[in-house]
């Protein structure tokens, strides 16, 4: 007599990161998981990560998930649980790793369904992932952590600070910067952004890796030209400068609409003609005592967008028509 066969089932051995692929920290975290685990990376911007994450819950060989630097807001948390909870249901392994501020609540319901949780908002993702997987790293990957500290601008902090005297303090700066121009000047090539993520993991350091002092001076250049455009474009409200910003990334210009209003607080937006959003980058200045993470959170919520981040910079998705409204809101809150 045959054998009935059952339909075979998808061999579960899928090892997967999901990471952050604006900035350096995100990108490093993604290469430390590498060197230490295998397996693939996926690269999301906070617009694309849910859409990201629902991919993954129809992929089956998934059996292994890390989720690096992407930090959530009222808008995306509760489906943020609802998803892990799934996966843990089908025995996917999760840690989560991060430094965005967390909704403690969210926290207690992820620990329930034993998510693994490494949550600091004191040292950026890569030094945290450095921390807890150095026993599968090698040397090279402090320096990784290192750069990654500066780009979020925590090299400061003590489990940072520590990493990045090890090294020469002006060769981690220039090999972060320019790591970061890479970053920022490729974020439409993902394929660009998954080779970095692999140079990483295999050790390179910046200047290893073809190019990249090339194109970072190239995009220096492009700077320049935007400090000039904020100074033309600049408005200001009592406690805000903001600015639309039409051919750079917002987040290019945002610093210098801050520093050269010589307000505490900068707006730079940019609009995403086919989803008809403005992507927003928002910076506080030194003086500025407010979480402006946790303001832009619950405002942008309420008018049909999401954002937050961290008390001196965050981001918001706003819907077209409502910018103005945003502006006058959050100047009437700071
Ligand atoms: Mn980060």
């Amino acid at each position: 007599m045959p054998e009935v066969i059952n339909a075979q089932k998808p061999k579960k051995d899928r090892i997967l990161c999901v990471s952050h692929k604006e900035d350096l920290d995100g990108i490093s975290s993604a290469a430390l998981i590498k060197q230490a685990f295998g397996g693939d990376t996926t690269l999301v911007d906070y617009p694309g990560m849910m859409d990201a994450l629902a991919k993954i819950k129809a992929d089956e060989r998934i059996k292994t998930l890390f989720i690096c630097d992407v930090g959530l807001s009222q808008k995306n948390q509760d489906e943020f649980v609802e998803l892990l909870t799934y996966l843990r249901k089908n025995k996917v392994k999760i840690t989560y790793i991060d430094h965005h501020d967390l909704d403690n609540k969210i926290i207690k319901r992820l620990e329930k369904t034993k998510v693994k949780i490494i949550h600091d908002i004191n040292e950026c993702t890569t030094v945290q992932v450095y921390d807890a997987f150095k026993s599968k790293l090698d040397d090279h990957a402090q320096f990784v952590a290192a750069c990654a500290a500066i780009t979020d601008y925590m090299e400061d902090r003590p489990k940072g600070a520590k990493l990045l005297q090890i090294f020469d303090r002006q060769f981690a700066l220039i090999s972060a910067t320019v790591l970061t121009f890479n970053i920022v000047g490729h974020q439409k090539d993902s394929d660009y952004l998954l080779y970095l993520v692999d140079e990483l993991a295999e050790s390179k350091y910046t200047h290893e890796i073809p190019n990249t002092f090339e194109f970072a001076q190239l995009q220096v250049a492009k700077l320049a030209s935007i400090i000039s455009k904020v100074k033309e474009s600049t408005k200001k409200m009592k406690n805000l400068a903001y600015m639309e910003v039409l051919d750079s990334g917002a987040s290019g210009a945002v610093n210098f609409v801050l520093g050269l209003s010589g307000k505490d607080v900068g707006v730079a937006y940019k609009e995403r003609v086919e989803q008809g959003i403005y992507a927003v980058s928002i910076r506080g200045s030194k003086a500025c005592k407010l979480h402006l993470g946790k303001i832009v959170n619950p405002l942008a919520t309420s008018l049909g967008g999401s954002g937050g981040g961290h008390d001196k910079a965050c981001g918001a998705v706003i819907p077209k028509d409502k910018m103005k409204k945003f502006l006058k809101e959050f100047n009437a809150k700071l």
